[in-house]
């Protein structure tokens, strides 16, 4: 099997690869974005412009690196024309956020991580309307501009600024709705942003203490995870799970277990 290049090395092809699609994206809402089709129900909507960045971003990364795999929100996992097993799978979410998108919102962003013999060692999320870019290897920090970010240092839940997200089903958001409605009276403030790899990125450099998201598919979480957990975060799920679908968690070690318990007794991942 061949060798996996350096993280550096996937790093850079992800950040070219992410500041063209970011341009495409910013260049299509301009011209007026509408949505193309829902998937898990009415309000979970995908617009052409998703779909147009997916398909540039896999083309670019299959002209690069011909023999690695691709997954992507919008098409899943792109045909490889080989069997062979991969070494490295890059998982794409082309426009995280695609609510905030549609309506103009400022807070949406182009999202490349890639694996390794399925560990995330690089990602890229870029937003599409500010630029703001954040990066990480692993081992190698977390980055914006040139500067290496540190999370929170907040040590008290009642203190904490949270980041939350709700699904698209409406039965699930009642239980999220729930959740929040006992927790907020025990933490500073709750924000919902509305695009978790760049909710995780703004949780990485501090402008909020922490995250919990229930409903993450892995497009959602593999860069801003990434970028979370080498400023510093914790990142997980619930009772010892790793981050998935069930949970996220991202916060500062000294609040990861009060967050965590909280959330557990409260049943978080529960529900529909
Ligand atoms: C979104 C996430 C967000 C979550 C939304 C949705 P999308 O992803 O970024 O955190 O609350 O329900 O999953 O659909 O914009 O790629």
């Amino acid at each position: 099997m061949d060798s996996a290049p350096p993280p550096q090395e996937l790093l850079e092809i992800a950040i070219d690869v992410a500041r063209d699609a970011a341009a495409t994206a910013h260049r299509m809402r301009a011209e007026g974005v509408s949505v193309a089709a829902t998937k898990s129900t009415v309000t979970d909507v995908v617009t052409a412009a998703d779909r147009a960045v997916e398909r540039q971003i896999t083309d670019a990364l299959r002209r690069l690196r011909p023999d690695d795999a691709v997954l992507g929100e919008e098409y899943g996992a792109a045909e490889r024309g080989t069997d062979a097993p991969a070494r490295v799978r890059w998982i794409v979410d082309p426009i995280d956020g695609t609510v905030n998108y549609l309506y103009g919102l400022p807070h949406c962003g182009v999202s490349i991580a890639a694996e390794v013999d399925g560990e995330v060692v690089a990602g890229v999320v870029r937003n599409i309307h500010t630029g703001d870019e954040w990066t990480a290897t692993l081992g190698g920090g977390a980055w914006r501009d040139g500067r290496r970010l540190r999370c929170s240092t907040e040590t008290d839940l009642g203190q904490a600024l949270v980041i939350t997200g709700f699904g698209y089903d409406p039965s699930r958001r009642a239980h999220q709705a729930r959740v929040v409605a006992e927790l907020i009276p025990q933490v500073r403030d709750i924000r919902r942003l509305g695009a978790a790899a760049v909710d995780l990125c703004v949780v990485a450099e501090g402008r909020a203490d922490a995250y919990y998201e229930k409903g993450l598919a892995a497009w959602d979480q593999a860069a801003g995870g990434l970028v979370a957990a080498e400023a510093g975060l914790v990142i997980g799920g619930l009772k010892g799970l790793a981050p998935g679908p069930d949970m996220v968690i991202a916060a500062p070690p000294a609040l990861f277990g009060p967050l965590h318990d909280r959330l557990a007794e409260l049943d978080a991942s529960g529900g529909p």
